[in-house]
C-alpha cells in the first residue's frame, strides 16, 4: 500500500540520516584528539573552529533532480558525495596541510577524492583543500562506510569564503564581471596576509 511505502522509504532516510550522522561524529571525535594533543605536545591549538552539517532532504532531493538521478535513498548514497560536511578553520596555512596528513595517516580512512584549491584556487579567487573520506561507522551487528567531505581553511579563507557565499545569494542573478573581478582581488590580498601570518609565526617560533 502506499503507507507502508511511504514508511518504507521514511524508514530508509532515518537509517541514512543516522549513518551519515554517525560518521561526522567519528571524523570530529578525531579532530578533537589531534587538536588536543597538539596542545599537550606544543601548547597551541591548530584548530580555530569545526562546523558539520547534514544536507537536508529538499537539499538532497533537488540535488538529485538536477542530477536526472531517481528520487531514492540508494541513488543518494552512490552518486552524491557531501551529503556529510565538516569544516575545519585553522590558524595558519601550514596547520590545514598537517590536518590532511593526520587524516591520510589513518588506516581505517579511505581518502576518495582530494582538491587542493590552495595551491589552485578556483576562478572565483576560492581556497580551500577539500578532501572526501571513506569513514567506517561500527553499528550494533556490523560495520558500513560513509563518505564525509571535509573541507580545511585557514581563518582568513574563511572570512572571504563566507562573504562571497552570502554575496552570491543575496543576489538571484549572476555577480557582474567587475565586481566577481573585485572579489577575486580581495581573495589575492587576503592569501597574501594569510603567508605574511605564516612567516610572522616561523619567525617567532625560530621555524625555518
Ligand atoms: P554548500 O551550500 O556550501 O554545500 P566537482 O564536481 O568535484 O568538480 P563540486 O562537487 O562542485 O566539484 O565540489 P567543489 O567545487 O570541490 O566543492 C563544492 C563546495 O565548495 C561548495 O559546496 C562550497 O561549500 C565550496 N565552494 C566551492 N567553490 C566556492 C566558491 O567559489 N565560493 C564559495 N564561497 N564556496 C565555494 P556547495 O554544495 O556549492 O554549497
Amino acid at each position: 500500500t502506499m503507507k507502508e511505502t511511504f514508511s518504507h522509504v521514511f524508514y530508509d532516510f532515518l537509517q541514512l540520516q543516522h549513518l551519515y550522522d554517525s560518521a561526522i561524529e567519528v571524523v570530529k571525535t578525531y579532530l578533537n584528539i589531534l587538536d588536543n594533543e597538539f596542545s599537550v605536545k606544543f601548547q597551541r591549538n591548530p584548530i580555530h573552529n569545526i562546523e558539520s552539517r547534514l544536507k537536508s532532504p529538499q537539499s538532497i532531493i533537488g540535488k538529485l533532480q538536477k542530477k536526472g538521478l531517481p528520487i531514492s535513498t540508494e541513488a543518494a548514497r552512490k552518486n552524491l558525495l557531501d551529503l556529510a560536511g565538516i569544516r575545519v578553520t585553522c590558524y595558519y596555512i601550514s596547520d590545514i596541510y598537517a590536518i590532511v596528513e593526520m587524516l591520510g595517516r589513518r588506516d581505517d580512512f579511505t581518502i576518495i577524492k582530494r582538491k587542493d584549491y590552495i595551491k589552485k584556487p578556483k576562478p572565483s579567487g576560492y581556497r580551500s583543500y577539500h578532501m572526501i573520506i571513506n569513514v567506517p561507522v561500527y553499528l550494533s551487528t556490523h560495520k558500513e562506510y560513509a563518505p564525509v567531505e571535509i573541507q580545511i581553511r585557514t581563518i582568513a579563507m574563511d572570512f572571504w569564503a563566507s562573504l562571497e557565499h552570502q554575496l552570491k545569494y543575496k543576489t538571484s542573478s549572476d555577480i557582474p564581471p567587475e565586481i566577481a573581478e573585485e572579489l577575486r582581488s580581495c581573495a589575492e590580498r587576503i592569501a597574501e596576509t594569510d603567508l605574511q601570518m605564516q612567516r610572522i609565526y616561523m619567525q617567532i617560533n625560530n621555524i625555518d
